[in-house]
């Protein structure tokens, strides 16, 4: 968690095949977009293996590591590029705790979710992580600059 106070982020969110195969994306994309996150890029797939690998470099070794590759993998997922103050912090409260004991009622892991690895949502989690991630699964062309109608409303005009 590295963020300031009023900085634009942007996130990658990435709703798992679990979670496309049950029918959850318009609920998940709903619970972002009400919090006023602003959709920059968004994009249905099968995630290439070597793109996973990518993705997950920082787990290459760990016990479940093949096992995660192999279900990012397995059917199509969506790819979510989300802008907002603090973006990045946000969205990781709003998907909930990696492990099911521990991710909230009201988040979306707490909600909809019972498997660490089966666990409806991944989200970056530090500016450089966002960075990296995005440039992983979103080419620059694929990102959307424009202004939603709310914004004025949405924040205070200092930010
Ligand atoms: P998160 O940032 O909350 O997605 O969680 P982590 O970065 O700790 O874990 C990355 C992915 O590995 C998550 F999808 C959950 C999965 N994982 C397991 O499958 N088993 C574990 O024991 C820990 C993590």
């Amino acid at each position: 968690m590295d963020s300031d106070l009023i900085d634009i982020h942007r996130t990658l969110v990435i709703i798992k095949p679990d979670a496309v195969q049950r029918g959850l994306v318009g609920e998940v994309v709903r619970r972002f977009e009400h919090k006023g996150l602003k959709l920059v890029g968004l994009k249905l797939f099968n995630l290439p293996s070597e793109k996973a690998k990518e993705l997950y470099q920082p787990h290459h070794g760990k016990s479940f590591y093949n096992y995660l590759i192999e279900f990012m993998t397995s059917s199509p997922i969506v790819a979510i590029c989300l802008e907002g103050v603090n973006a990045i912090d946000i969205v990781r409260m709003i998907n909930g705790a990696t492990k099911p004991t521990e991710a909230q009622p009201g988040s979306i892991r707490g909600d909809y979710s019972i498997d660490i690895t089966r666990n409806v949502v991944h989200a970056s989690d530090s500016v450089e992580n966002a960075a990296r991630e995005l440039a992983i699964l979103f080419d620059p062309s694929e990102l959307n600059e424009y202004q939603r109608i709310d914004d004025g409303i949405l924040y205070s005009p200092e930010c």
